[in-house]
């Protein structure tokens, strides 16, 4: 049944068909087939993410950092419940969505701008638009010539490993130019700092598994840029040790990526 046609039905009978919200909280990933969460309710705000997706982090860290009270349902991503198909046609988390099926926002950056748009206290966007655009670029860059190495690195082949770290690593070049203050938003961390965060914090994985150095010979701001993320409070409070990123990203590369790893059963 399409998930806005269940909230429809009278309460009585959702509530007797239906699994309550609660029900719902384990942190354990939602399959096909599972029945549709009823709507999170009136003002309430619902991230659908996965526990070890970077970009649902970065939703996770404007969320911790603005201390804004949410929800979260997991989706299982190779075997997406038909329901969460329904609310966003890129298929991909992280999704928020508030007031039932009223607003529905996916893309990490654009989730992000619409936390601060909606709970403006501690807006954590630039409101200068050169600032905004500077930001912006340096993500675009990031997504550009950055990620699609970092995801070669932990899936790819080994013998094209070598090569990709020093890609990654010349990335991180460009990156560490830009770190002209103690962090990338100014004295204070910001929008791109958090936007840009959960890669660094599988940096260890990549070390492990790639031999990717960040030395603070070769990248002085960056090394102390990452002592000082890993202080903050939201940081902490949204990271894996490395030992679980390292556990997920092996399942990744043998391509049954287990979204509910270091859960009890
Ligand atoms: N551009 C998207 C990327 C999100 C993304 O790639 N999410 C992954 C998980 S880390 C996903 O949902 N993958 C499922 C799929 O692509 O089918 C964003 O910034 O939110």
């Amino acid at each position: 049944m399409h998930c806005s046609a269940v909230s429809k039905l009278p309460v009585r009978f959702c509530l007797r068909s239906q699994p309550t919200v609660k029900d719902m909280l384990s942190e354990k990933a939602m399959k096909t087939g599972s029945a549709c969460p009823p709507p999170p309710g009136p003002g309430k705000l619902r991230l659908y993410s996965m526990r070890f997706c970077p970009y649902a982090q970065r939703t996770r860290l404007f969320l911790a950092a603005k201390g804004i009270e949410y929800e979260t349902i997991n989706i299982h991503l190779r075997e997406k419940p038909e329901w969460f198909l329904e609310k966003t046609p890129m298929g991909q988390v992280p999704v928020l969505e508030k007031d039932g099926d009223i607003a529905i926002v996916y893309e990490s950056l654009v989730c992000n701008e619409y936390l601060d748009g909606i709970y403006p206290d501690k807006c954590i966007t630039p409101r200068d638009p050169l600032e905004k655009a500077r930001q912006s670029m340096v993500l675009a860059l990031w997504g550009a010539k950055v990620i699609p190495v970092y995801y070669k690195l932990v899936i790819g082949k080994d013998d094209e490993r070598p090569a990709m770290a020093r890609q990654f690593v010349d990335g991180l070049e460009y990156i560490e130019s830009a770190l002209t203050q103690p962090f990338f938003s100014g004295d204070d961390v910001g929008a791109l700092d958090y936007n840009l965060w959960p890669w660094f914090e599988r940096v260890p994985m990549l070390k492990a598994r790639a031999g990717v150095q960040m030395s603070a010979e070769k990248l002085p701001k960056l090394t102390a840029w990452m002592e000082r993320m890993s202080d903050l409070p939201e940081v902490k409070a949204c990271s894996f040790s490395p030992e679980i990123h390292d556990r997920y990203g092996k399942t990744l590369l043998a391509g049954r990526s287990e979204y509910d790893l270091g859960l009890e059963e």
